[in-house]
């Protein structure tokens, strides 16, 4: 928990309006593995920038639970 990370987020939210619109898994998910790649990702300008933050195993790939977390955080 830093201050610049808070400010950073802080000027995220202003900038995606609080509720940012990423794209269906299903529809990110190209080769369909059931799994997010970082390449994949890039897909979706809103979750590219949330990737490392989703990525919370630090595996390379969001699950649909990593993505579900992203895709909601407020
Ligand atoms: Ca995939
Ligand atoms: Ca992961």
């Amino acid at each position: 928990m830093t201050g610049s990370f808070l400010a950073g987020s802080a000027a995220l939210l202003v900038t995606a309006c609080a509720e940012p619109s990423v794209a269906p898994f299903a529809e990110l998910d190209v080769d369909g593995n059931g799994r997010i790649s970082r390449n994949e990702a890039m897909r979706d300008v809103v979750l590219a920038g949330l990737f490392a933050e989703a990525d919370e195993n630090d595996d390379g790939e969001l699950t649909p639970f990593e993505y579900l977390q992203a895709a909601h955080r407020p």
